[in-house]
């Protein structure tokens, strides 16, 4: 430990401890831009600088260790002013439209400003002209509101060890994206969406299908469906104010009504769905010597991963598609018939935390009824904007529930998906008891769950050992793949989740500004939203769901029938 004064605060931290670390454990928040915890430490922007005593010229506080005896000020008027200075030379090359960003309100730079009293910016400067790439079905690119932080290009790199985005050219002409510049719909980026919750500013974001949501729900001859992911409810609060890790499920349900959808389901009876399927997809390949290690395929970011960089595993995957596309159509089939509806009147619209299942949506394979399985996809902020654009208060609203007419029952396993390692213990409650043959009532697999970047077990079930393991994030999933490919370790089952802490972290959810990321683990936070849900319900496996039984009974036969392989299955090409 070192004790240090921080503004005439005596502060007593870890030697490791950088200055911004040491000042943020006695409650100084020094203002930071480009620096992202664990992401990105790199002292680039110069707004966190602070006076040491004895140095020669400010200091970048992220970057600068603490020493025993320093005397540190974060707020004189040297200080002040230099960052002013720096935040003003930033903004004289941007875009400063700020009424009409989709950031406004929401983004580190206009905090900083206002913060910082800036009024109007003394020198304009040449502004870099490129063009807004909006091409994919996923994410769009405005260099004109990049400020060049590196936050983005840090979290491909690094988190995910993909490095899709980089600096091009130098000094003036810097603009960060796919290298030659290509459109990010030609680069192998897999759409995970963690560059956009990482952007500080507006450079990056969703692409937005609102407006195509709206005129669906217009539409009086169309019959509009929404279905809610898991993670969904975990983080939509924070949208309005709620603290990180608020579950807003019954609210949710209730915005969704108001806003004039016809049925509101939720993609957790498709989750279960999915285990009953992939469930049994496990056992055979175990019981009838199949390709193993089986790797999970709900994840769109990791399937576009395997297909781009690991296409030798494509195979192992799981045939299943995922859970909300099984419920598009499980809608434009089943649910039609029973509703006597022409599945080309049905538009299904998929509330998802995630910007890479725009683009799965949009697959042409994932047609099983021939008509699309999802019309639309929006992430957790979007369904935000509208219920904003509507209105409606949304911390006011009395919960409701889900409709319950056929595919409205959902157990805690499916719940439970939208963390890391929830696949894997939702699966496990129903592989365990077939393999058991019986019910098993320790039901909570705990060595999946957490934040660690690979977990593992070995389970014992019905003689047999099963080896399974949980990656998240693709760089570990990369480290995991290596060991399974290079004969280091074997599985019989692995989950991959394309985001750290799986979908509770999608980069459909609300951004986290980088200073509460530093408070915070909000994965943590997040997914015990998911296991409280979990544990309040009475039916907690996936084969004990009453409709998904019902289902099988009267319409699809058998898992890995003949008719679940036409609409609930799909296949992958490198
Ligand atoms: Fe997910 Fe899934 S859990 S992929 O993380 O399998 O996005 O939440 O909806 O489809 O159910 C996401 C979450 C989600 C699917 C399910
Ligand atoms: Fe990288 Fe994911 Fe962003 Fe693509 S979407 S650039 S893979 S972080």
């Amino acid at each position: 430990k070192v004790t240090l004064t921080i503004d005439n605060i005596k502060v007593e931290v870890p030697k490791d401890y950088t200055i911004l670390q040491a000042a943020k454990s006695v409650g100084i928040n020094i203002p930071t831009l480009c620096y992202m915890k664990d992401v990105n430490e790199v002292g680039a922007c110069r707004v966190c600088l602070v006076e040491i005593q004895g140095a020669r010229g400010l200091q970048a506080s992220c970057v600068h260790p603490v020493a025993e005896g320093m005397v540190v000020k974060t707020n004189t008027k040297k200080v002040r002013d230099a960052r002013k200075a720096t935040v003003e030379l930033i903004l004289s090359n941007h875009n400063r439209e700020c009424l009409t960003c989709f950031r406004n309100r929401n983004c580190e730079l206009q905090t900083l400003a206002e913060e910082l009293n800036i009024g109007e910016i003394p020198f304009e400067g040449e502004k870099t002209v490129a063009p807004i790439d909006s091409q994919s079905h996923s994410i769009v690119r405005d260099p004109s509101k990049c400020i060049l932080c590196g936050r983005c290009v840090n979290v491909c790199k690094k988190v995910q060890d993909i490095g899709i985005l980089e600096f091009n050219n130098r000094g003036f002409k810097t603009t960060v994206g796919p290298a030659f510049e290509v459109s990010m719909a030609d680069a192998p980026c897999i759409y995970c969406g963690q560059c956009i919750v990482a952007c500080p500013v507006a450079a990056l974001r969703e692409k937005e299908d609102i407006e195509r949501v709206w005129d669906a729900i217009e539409n009086p001859n169309m019959h509009v469906v929404v279905q809610t992911a898991p993670a969904v409810r975990a983080a939509l609060g924070e949208e309005f104010g709620l603290p990180i890790g608020t579950r807003v499920t019954g609210k949710m349900v209730a915005a969704l009504k108001r806003l004039g959808f016809d049925k509101v389901y939720d993609t957790n009876f498709a989750a279960d769905l999915t285990i009953m399927e992939e469930g049994h997809e496990l056992l055979d390949r175990l019981q009838n010597g199949g390709k193993l290690p089986m790797i999970t395929s709900c994840s769109p970011g990791w399937i576009r991963f395997c297909e781009f960089y690991y296409p030798e595993f494509l195979d192992n995957l799981s045939t299943c598609k995922s859970p909300h596309q099984m419920m598009g159509a499980i809608i434009k089939s089943y649910y039609a018939q029973k509703n006597n509806l022409d599945p080309k009147n049905i538009f299904v619209v998929s509330i998802m935390p995630c910007t890479s299942k725009k683009t799965e949506s949009a697959r042409p394979e994932m047609k099983g009824t021939g008509y699309r399985d999802v019309d639309a996809v929006l992430t957790t902020r979007e369904l935000a904007k509208m219920i904003k654009q509507a209105r409606i208060d949304f911390l006011k609203l009395e919960d409701e529930n889900f409709d319950e007419d056929y595919l409205g029952d959902y157990t805690g396993a499916g719940v439970i998906f939208g963390a890391t390692g929830g696949v894997m213990e939702a699966a496990l409650r129903t592989v365990a008891d077939v393999l058991e043959g019986k019910e098993l009532e320790n039901i909570e697999y705990t060595a999946v769950r957490g934040t660690e970047g690979i977990k593992e077990a070995a389970l014992t079930l019905g003689g047999k050992t099963v080896k399974v393991a949980v990656a998240h994030g693709t760089a570990m999933a990369k480290k995991l793949l290596d060991m399974v490919k290079a004969g280091e370790k074997e599985y019989h089952f692995i989950e991959v989740m394309g985001c750290s802490g799986g979908c509770v972290c999608g980069g459909g959810q609300p951004q986290i500004d980088a200073q509460t990321l530093m408070d915070m683990d909000v994965r943590v936070e997040r997914a015990k939203a998911l296991y409280e849900e979990d544990e309040l319900l009475t039916i907690r496996k996936s084969h004990k769901n009453p409709q998904v039984i019902k289902l099988y009974e009267e319409f699809l036969g058998k898992p890995n029938s003949h008719k679940a392989h036409e609409l609930l299955h799909t296949h992958y090409t490198a």
